[in-house]
């Protein structure tokens, strides 16, 4: 039985569609630079909030009505979860989706156990992939929910949680090879402290770079080379979190070796508690090498933590697509949709609603900004703004001409700089403006 029997596939309508569940601006087979907007977009839903998500929060419980659910975490709810996750992802039109190991399959007393009610339900998973052609864009494990890794898992003091959280992973790698998955996210969901007393940082870091050479290992060995990513979040739930941001990750990453094995998976809310903008994550990490994937969401400025809401602003996708068309798109990373409904909204066709939102926010975003990349004034001006680099002492300065000395006798002989130019910040804005209103 159809778990969304009102709902029909989300076609396509134009921009003056007035249909909640039609698509005004992506159309999956245009093309954008040559380039289909579904191979632009890659759009992946998060299993974790749209299948699991309760609508609890701190305050009361869950909120959400989900006929197909039965009463009990059982194998065969999870199975029956799964068909509802495709008929879900068929009807809307995404090609991927991500999940952790723990939000698809109930866990049990022991690691034995728990692995068999994973492979029991990551065989529905796969026949049901190959049936729809809808691939797993990255797996992951939950590393944090069980209290076991109450002080973390890599980084624990307890070597057991470490070792647990070893097995785990190998687990969780090996289904999600299995599934063809296209990369794996370490989201670090409690590799920080709470405490700097009674934290020894260094040997917690060692250990983390440790087990990250452990995975890259095991990959190798079982011939996984789906792309690996970090995951910056500054805190939440602990204080301070290791992978607090893209430049603590990238310097993590190169100082214990693994800058050739893992990327980064950037997230719209984690930039923002991080005190900058996914604008800045991405940028900073494309230019670094490190521009991997996205799990996008959006927060509320007004409240401080993950509120992992559906992205509906249009210059933040603008932002976020031409970070990505700059740095060579985004495969074999997506747009991974980490975004929940709002507690209060409780009903399943508001899963569509939120989906045909964010994929709408997101293709109208690869429209401007293919746009403003293909009148290339933006670009100009840009370019102006830096073009005392291109020639004389500029270009003699980027050429490794100079050191403090020459530097000083030009100065000397010249008396003073020339007079800065304008940096049109105003302007700047005014001419993206042109491309979204
Ligand atoms: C938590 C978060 C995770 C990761 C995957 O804030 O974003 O769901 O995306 O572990
Ligand atoms: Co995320």
């Amino acid at each position: 039985m159809a778990a969304f029997p009102d709902v029909p596939k989300i076609p396509f309508e134009g921009p003056d569609s007035k249909n909640p569940l039609a698509f005004r601006f992506y159309d999956e087979n245009e093309l954008v630079e040559g380039k289909p907007m579904k191979d632009h977009l890659r759009f992946s839903v998060a299993y974790w909030h749209t299948m699991r998500g309760t609508g609890a929060d701190p305050f009361g419980p869950g909120t959400m009505v989900r006929p197909w659910e039965g009463a009990e975490d059982t194998v065969d709810n999870a199975i029956n979860r799964v068909r509802v996750a495709f008929e879900f992802m068929e009807k809307l039109g995404t090609d991927f989706f991500c999940f952790h190991d723990r939000d698809v399959a109930p866990e049990a007393d022991t690691l034995a156990k728990t692995n068999k009610n994973l492979d029991a339900v990551v065989k529905v998973i796969k026949e049901e992939s190959d049936r729809t052609g809808i691939k797993l864009l990255w797996g992951t494990a939950n590393l944090f929910s069980n209290p076991r890794y109450m002080h973390g898992a890599a980084t624990s003091p307890n070597a057991d949680a470490f070792a647990h959280a070893a097995a785990q992973v190998k687990k969780a790698l090996e289904v999600t090879k299995e599934l063809g998955g296209q990369g794996y996210t370490f989201w670090g969901g409690r590799e920080g402290y709470m405490n700097l007393w009674n934290t020894d940082m260094r040997r917690e870091l060692d250990h983390l770079g440790a087990f990250m050479h452990m995975a890259v290992d095991h990959a190798k060995q079982i011939g996984f080379t789906g792309q690996f990513y970090f995951e910056p979040k500054p805190k939440e739930p602990t204080k301070h979190q290791y992978d607090f941001d893209a430049a603590a990750c990238i310097n993590f990453l190169r100082a214990y070796g693994l800058e050739d094995h893992v990327k980064l998976n950037i997230e719209t809310n984690h930039a923002t508690l991080a005190g900058h903008t996914v604008e800045h994550e991405l940028e900073y990490a494309g230019h670094q090498g490190f521009l991997g994937s996205v799990d996008a969401n959006t927060g509320d400025l007004l409240l401080g933590w993950d509120t992992d809401q559906f992205p509906t602003d249009v210059y933040m996708t603008t932002k976020i697509m031409l970070a990505f068309l700059k740095y060579g798109g985004l495969a074999p990373g997506g747009v991974n949709f980490d975004a929940k409904v709002r507690r209060e909204s409780f009903e399943p066709v508001d899963l569509f609603y939120a989906h045909v939102g964010g994929m709408d926010t997101f293709a109208k975003g690869l429209k401007i900004a293919a746009a403003i990349r293909a009148d290339g004034e933006l670009g100009q001006m840009l370019a102006d703004r830096y073009s005392s680099w291109d020639t004389g002492i500029g270009a003699e300065i980027e050429a490794g001409k100079h050191g403090f000395a020459s530097l000083e006798k030009y100065m000397l002989e010249k008396g003073d700089a020339t007079p800065n130019t304008s940096g049109r910040q105003e302007l700047f804005e005014n001419v993206v403006n042109r491309y979204v209103l």
